[in-house]
């Protein structure tokens, strides 16, 4: 039995590390060097070369390196009967919901608009906003949308939210859910926080037509995928003055291209996929235990439905 990391973009020494940590008996061999490929029960997957699954004929589960499993489910020579399983970690969830929350206050408290008077060395306090006219609405309310709802909550914004199923979370002044309710979701969102994962249903759903539903003014905070996003339409609607600024973690293309129009553009903020990284220390525990659930033909913790492709 063997665990393979096949990660290639992602260094693989703090995993290897948190897997010895977690169970020295454990047999690891690291993408491209695979001297025991027939001993592979277990992979592990971050933005994986596709075409390799011949190489390991005892394959017996997968495992994304990450919250979200879009990466894996790219591969149409992923062998489809295999059980896939992703990161869900306590430390990822406190890590994205400080992510949100600064997103949404420093647009909230106009940290924007004092940026660019301190460059201009103006002093001119702006009223503050009415935290009463400033609902949050969040796009998927999973492990880590719930606990972005409880945060805001918390801080006493009005925070509403979107799935695939009602939900009866303590945070949430309405839970709205499916297509049909999608609309009532976006009139009463002035800020939205999308944290969906990326599907065939919600591939480019931040498009023109949905911020035309958003309250005027409004601000997009992104986290979840860039191809969640269509690019020109939220260009547009900057422009246009439907929305007021977006907040962007994640980008179709990463590293975004120099020459791509978002990073200078002013009312976007931009950073470079961080929202949440996995924690390898943590995480580490939970794809060892994987790993021996797979070997010992348990069923997995944190299956994804691959029919749902979440
Ligand atoms: P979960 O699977 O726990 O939650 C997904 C949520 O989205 C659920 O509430 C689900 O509804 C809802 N949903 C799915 N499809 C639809 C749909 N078609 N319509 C309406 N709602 C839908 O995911 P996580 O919270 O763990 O993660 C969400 C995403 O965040 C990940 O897939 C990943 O892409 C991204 N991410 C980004 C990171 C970053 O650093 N930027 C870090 C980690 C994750 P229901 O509850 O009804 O099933
Ligand atoms: C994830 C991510 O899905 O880092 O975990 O985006």
């Amino acid at each position: 039995m063997s665990l393979l990391f096949l990660c290639p973009t992602k260094d693989p020494a703090p995993w290897l590390a948190g897997i010895k940590a977690a169970d020295p008996g454990v047999d690891v061999q690291v993408w491209p060097e695979v001297p025991r490929p027939l001993d592979v029960s277990f992979a592990v997957l971050w933005q994986h070369p596709h075409n390799q699954w011949d190489l390991f004929p005892n394959l017996k589960a997968i495992a994304s390196l990450g919250a979200g499993i879009d990466h894996i489910l790219q591969d149409p020579t992923l062998p489809r009967h295999l059980p896939v399983a992703r990161i869900v970690d306590p430390n990822l969830v406190t890590s994205m919901t400080q992510y949100v929350v600064t997103a949404v206050l420093q647009h909230f408290r106009d940290f924007g608009i004092y940026r660019q008077q301190q460059a201009k060395k103006l002093w001119q306090p702006v009223l503050p906003r009415d935290i009463a006219a400033f609902p949050v609405g969040i796009m998927g309310m999973g492990m880590l949308g719930s606990d972005v709802a409880r945060a805001l909550a918390a801080l006493g914004f009005t925070v509403h939210g979107w799935s695939r199923r009602p939900k009866k979370h303590p945070a949430l002044t309405t839970s709205f859910a499916g297509t049909s309710m999608l609309p009532a979701f976006l009139k009463s969102s002035r800020m939205l926080v999308c944290l969906l994962p990326l599907t065939d249903a919600t591939r480019g759903i931040l498009n023109a037509d949905l911020f035309a539903q958003l309250p005027a003014n409004a601000y997009l905070v992104n986290v979840a995928r860039g191809a969640h996003l269509v690019t020109s339409d939220l260009l547009d609607a900057l422009d246009s003055g439907a929305l007021a600024g977006a907040c962007l973690d994640v980008f179709n293309e990463e590293p975004l291209p120099a020459e791509h129009p978002f990073w200078e553009h002013p009312q976007i903020t931009i950073t470079p996929h961080i929202a949440s990284i996995t924690n390898p220390q943590t995480a580490a525990v939970q794809v060892v235990t994987n790993y021996h659930r797979a070997n010992a033909g348990e069923p997995l913790l944190h299956t994804v439905d691959l029919a749902q492709q979440y």
